[in-house]
């Protein structure tokens, strides 16, 4: 058994081939599973926090894993601080239901959503309707990684912090990593001239350490989401402008839809809540409540 002195705290940058790359502060380690940890089946993902027992050259055992802050599902990630949802203002279109429900998905896996509107230099107009709908309500980030507009307050946004990068396929995830990472040569894919959708570029896993601090990681875009799988009554609490609003409905559990005396409903009235906004919260109400229902 080792002696638990002997032990660093590390971070898991990626697994690979039955090894996982161990970042320890100075130098990343290759490193196998303890047997007790392969018995146990405890899967290690990339994000861990892991006590590792170094061994010569650059190798390590990886004896423990420290209790995760969060856990993402899609790709497996641990101890993501905040999501990077990269949409696109052109080529693809964005899809506001789709961000929407990368919002949704974000907020109930307890992770902070950026987001990140991409391609600005291909629109007129530098704010469309879509962006300012976002202002105000989430931390927006308008950039160009063709001309480099908004990549240092990207930049800042990613120091210190986990990040991962998520988003359609096709919308510039890699493109953006290669222009904030010097070293970094992440394949990027011409987005198909037929479809305008892209294709996958991107398939490892892999958190990168930042030069400022901070790791990221850049995952395969995917075009469908589904609602997560919630209770009606949960929805407005992942709205982060509507469920300011919800502690005055005169019905307890009130889902802010056909109930009377709705201070929800009074808020978009008096303009307090965007419209659309309210109107995304309804569509996807009416799909939970048909769920429940079958
Ligand atoms: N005009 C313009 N093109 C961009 C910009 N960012 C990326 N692109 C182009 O968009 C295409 C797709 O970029 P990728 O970085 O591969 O997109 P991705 O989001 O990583 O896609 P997946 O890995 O498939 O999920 C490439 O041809 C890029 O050159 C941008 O800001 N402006
Ligand atoms: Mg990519
Ligand atoms: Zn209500």
């Amino acid at each position: 058994m080792n002696n638990r002195d002997n032990l660093v705290e590390g971070i898991v940058l990626k697994a690979y081939g039955g090894f996982f790359y161990v970042h320890d502060g100075l130098s990343v380690r290759e490193c196998t599973l303890r047997g007790r940890l392969r018995y146990k089946k405890q899967q290690v993902l990339v994000g861990d926090r892991v006590l590792m027992a170094p061994v010569q050259g650059r190798g390590g055992v990886v004896e423990d894993v420290l209790p995760r802050r969060s856990v993402l599902t899609r790709p497996a990630v641990a101890n993501v601080d905040q999501a990077i949802i990269v949409f696109s203002l052109r080529e693809p279109e964005p899809n506001p239901g789709l961000l929407e429900r990368f919002l949704i998905t974000a907020a109930l896996n307890g992770i902070t959503p950026v987001i990140c509107f991409n391609k600005v230099d291909l629109t007129a107009e530098r704010q469309t309707e879509l962006v300012s709908n976002y202002l105000g309500n989430y931390h927006v980030v308008v950039t160009s990684a063709k001309t480099g507009t908004g990549l240092n307050l990207l930049r800042e946004t990613l120091n210190g912090k986990i990040s991962v990068f998520a988003g359609p396929s096709g919308v510039g995830k890699s493109t953006i990593l290669n222009s904030l990472i010097p070293d970094l040569k992440q394949k990027t894919g011409e987005v198909s001239a037929r479809l305008k959708s892209g294709r996958h570029t991107t398939r490892h896993i892999e958190l990168i350490l930042l030069a400022d601090g901070g790791f990221v990681a850049d995952t395969p875009g995917f075009s469908s989401l589904d609602l997560p799988d919630i209770k009606p009554e949960e929805l407005a609490g992942l709205f982060p402008d509507i469920g300011n609003y919800q502690t005055n409905c005169f019905f307890t559990g009130c889902l802010h839809y056909k109930e009377p005396d709705c201070s929800i409903k009074e808020a978009v009235e008096q303009g307090k809540i965007d419209e659309a906004r309210y109107r995304q919260y309804l569509e996807f109400l009416v799909q939970l409540i048909d769920r429940r229902n079958h």
